[in-house]
């Protein structure tokens, strides 16, 4: 039987982030997907000026409890950018109505990058994610989250030790599973898998450009993957490399650095 996942995050209308890509990525993976919408934005808040955004905290509760009244359960609950700190809890009751016994809470904390927290956001923020951080299932931070969450100050560049110490104080929060993006060794970047006792690193040629929206990407095929029981160095190589075919499509087009054309991927074509 074909699993069923809600997504809670933002749609931002224009920019290939977020709901955009989560929603065709799970859906390309045979995933049943319903989507939580947290917010709607023109775009994203990187890269744009004077986006417009629309609130959906009021409207969260609503959808929550027809959910339940229709006694709607999901496989998992995969959360993404948070733009209100209110709904927090509300996905916290998500976690506690709309889960099915074996259902897997996974959250992807999307709040900053490159040492920065996105624009529109702030340290309250922060102590919403952590909260959720703590009780899931799956965690997919990229370094400057995984520091915002243990309270690490950033750096560009963390000795192998360092990058451990930042595993196991992510594993301390309560996560079981941390999957860590970002991490880079000489020209290589790739992601490391902890699960309080081993480690799974997966490292590929650093591309030159980087691009919006390419952890969503990534978080997304992590996501399809865990659904579909991928093992899980397989599952870090394939959504590594998907992400590299996805720039190496974009990189000959100057007028794309919004996002990334992940679609001809998605689709296997060449
Ligand atoms: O890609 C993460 C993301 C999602 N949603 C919104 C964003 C960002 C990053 O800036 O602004 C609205």
């Amino acid at each position: 039987m074909s699993k069923k996942i809600v997504t809670i995050q933002d749609i931002s209308c224009y920019g290939q982030c977020s709901i955009t890509v989560a929603l065709p990525i799970l859906s390309a993976y045979g995933i049943e997907t319903a989507i939580l919408p947290s917010a709607i934005l023109s775009t994203h808040t990187s890269g744009f000026k004077d986006f417009t955004v629309l609130d959906l905290t009021e409207e969260m509760p609503k959808i929550i409890q027809h959910w339940i009244k229709e006694n709607i359960l999901f496989d998992a609950i995969y959360t993404g950018y948070i733009g209100d700190v209110r709904q927090f809890d509300l996905i916290l009751e998500c976690k506690e109505k709309l889960l099915n016994g074996t259902g897997l809470f996974i959250v992807d904390p999307a709040m900053a990058d490159n040492g920065k927290l996105y624009p529109a956001l702030d340290m309250k923020i922060v102590e919403g994610m952590k909260k959720i951080v703590s009780v899931s299932d799956y965690c997919i931070p990229n370094i400057t989250e995984a520091c915002l969450l243990t309270d690490t100050p950033y750096k560009s560049n963390f000795t192998e030790k360092e990058i451990e110490n930042l595993l196991k104080k992510l594993y301390a929060m309560g996560s079981k599973h941390i999957i860590l993006t970002g991490y880079q060794v000489e020209n290589k970047i790739g992601a490391i898998a902890y699960d309080g006792k081993d480690k799974i690193i997966v490292l590929k040629e650093k591309q030159l450009t980087s691009y919006h929206g390419t952890g969503d990407i990534f978080s997304s095929v992590i996501v399809a993957n865990i659904l579909n029981h991928k093992d899980l160095k397989e599952n870090l190589n394939d959504a590594t490399e998907f992400i590299i075919q996805c720039i190496k499509k974009t990189i000959s087009d100057s007028t794309h650095s919004y996002g990334v054309k992940f679609e001809d991927v998605l689709y296997g074509k060449k």
